[in-house]
């Protein structure tokens, strides 16, 4: 973890001391006060252990359930890309490649805390709870698949990029004049970052000392936009500095390291320490969504040269090395992810849809009258069929 506030510099050059002999006996690349770009990473792309594991990492079961969770969610990224593709899903934004950075930070959350994903984040909405079919529902158009059965207090996908940074500092800030000890934890990618709602959300956190941890999943890009056209600071961690609140960067594709980093953060704002802003770098290995095609403004070869480092094939040489993952493992988890992402798509195809009005009924308590009027005309049409000039 590495604070970009200046006011703690000079207590660093204590603690980089202290950590260096603490970690003496660990190869280490944490991120650390003397190099706050380097990210924190416990496992590499090889499988190969890069420091001393975090206490929670050191049970296998653990570490498996959060690869049956990685899978899981690459199962279900692909079977709705082939539902969009034959046309029985709307639009869809796949997290391929990205899914460390969900599943690291929903499983460093705890029940109580609240989730604000983005429009990308179905790993860590399947992890908190939310359904396969739910997510189904959603991106079929039903509004039903955001009125989730499982976490009642996680906000719904949210499309307008950044618009939940706010909403996220108005839950924590909610959260803290309740008293109550949670955690508002919102997830949105690089581009999110170059938004006015998402430095007022930063600022007001920083000023009000708000218990919120923001995610940068940091996929290199923003549909055609590659993150180095999108700032001309040299980290997005370094926005937490204006803020004044902490700030770490993270293999995004470790997903130990993301749930280690979370973790942190959220003990921290549990501990009255306020926000944390979390750089998570990663690669999106998938077009920006089914409408995109990504081979218009960045080569095969580039994203190639990205596949060596994904965070599922990461894990799974970790977990061969070390406790002898094997084949029939391997394929007992997917015939398990298939059959599980299966049956939620059967359940969702034979959904019978809403009727036409229910597009009114989940935004306003009281219907503007415009909007009334609107319904109104759905219902006539309903009981004397469309009108014809
Ligand atoms: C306010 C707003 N402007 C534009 C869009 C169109 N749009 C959808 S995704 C996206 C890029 C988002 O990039 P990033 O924040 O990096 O997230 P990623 O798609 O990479 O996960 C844009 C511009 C939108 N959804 N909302
Ligand atoms: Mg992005």
């Amino acid at each position: 973890m590495t604070y970009v506030n200046t006011a703690t510099i000079c207590l660093y050059t204590i603690g980089a001391n202290i950590r260096a002999k603490a970690t003496e006996q660990a190869v280490t690349m944490r991120s650390h006060p003397d190099n706050a770009d380097l990210p924190t990473c416990f496992i590499r792309s090889d499988g190969q252990l890069a420091a001393r594991l975090p206490t929670f990492a050191n049970e296998n079961a653990a570490l498996v359930k959060l690869y049956g969770a990685m899978l899981l969610t690459r199962t279900f990224d692909e079977k709705a890309v082939a539902l969009q593709r034959t046309g029985r899903l709307g639009t869809f934004a796949s997290s391929l490649g990205q899914e460390a950075v969900s599943i690291g930070t929903a499983s460093a959350m705890r029940t109580e805390d609240i989730l604000l994903p983005s429009f990308r984040e179905q790993g860590a909405m399947l992890w908190r709870g939310v359904s396969p079919k739910e997510l189904f529902l959603y991106w079929g158009g039903d509004e039903r698949g955001s009125d989730f059965a499982g976490p009642r207090g996680d906000f719904p996908i949210c499309i307008p990029v950044a618009s939940h940074a706010p909403h996220a500092a108005g839950a924590a800030l909610a959260i803290k004049l309740r008293q109550e000890s949670r955690v508002a934890v919102a997830i949105m990618g690089d581009g999110a970052t170059s938004k006015g709602d998402f430095y007022e959300a930063l600022n007001i956190a920083g000023v009000w000392r708000l218990p919120v941890v923001f995610v940068i999943a940091n996929n290199q890009w923003a549909i055609s936009v590659p993150v180095s056209r999108q700032t001309a600071a040299r980290t997005l961690a370094h926005k937490a500095a204006a803020a004044g609140i902490a700030s770490a960067r993270v293999d995004g594709n470790d997903v130990i390291a993301v749930r280690a980093e979370v973790g942190e953060a959220i003990d921290r704002a549990l501990g009255g320490e306020g926000a944390t802003l979390i750089e998570a770098l990663t690669y999106r290995l998938s077009d920006h969504t089914t409408v995109d095609d990504a081979r218009r403004y960045r080569s095969d070869a580039a994203v190639s040269e990205q596949w060596p480092k994904e965070p599922i094939a990461r894990l799974r040489h970790y977990l061969t090395n070390t406790s002898g993952w094997s084949k029939a493992d391997e394929e007992a988890l997917i015939a398990d992810c298939r059959e599980r992402v299966e049956r939620a798509a059967n359940d969702y195809l034979s959904t019978p849809p809403l009727e036409p009005d229910a597009i009114f009924e989940h935004s306003f308590a009281a219907l503007p009258k415009d909007l009334l009027d609107q319904r109104g005309g759905i219902a006539m049409a309903k009981t004397i069929g469309p009108h014809h000039d």
